[in-house]
């Protein structure tokens, strides 16, 4: 299991972080996703088949990359 928070900068209101959250927890793998809105900050919690560059890429894709 691993760990990592991403930074945001896209992120602006619960709208951005309620849609990280509902993306991030459909990836297969990924146990929890904590979202810190004032932060920018996103901390998602995985073990495999997720890994960092599953996650990256699906940050990508829905238009919140991380930084
Ligand atoms: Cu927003």
């Amino acid at each position: 299991m691993s760990t990592i928070s991403y930074s945001i900068p896209a992120i602006h209101c619960m709208h951005c972080t309620h849609t990280i959250q509902l993306e991030l927890s459909e990836m297969e793998g990924v146990e929890s996703v904590q979202t810190d809105l004032p932060g920018k900050q996103v901390t998602v919690t995985f073990a495999p088949p997720a890994d960092d560059a599953k996650i990256r890429a699906l940050l990508a894709e829905i238009e919140y990359p991380a930084a």
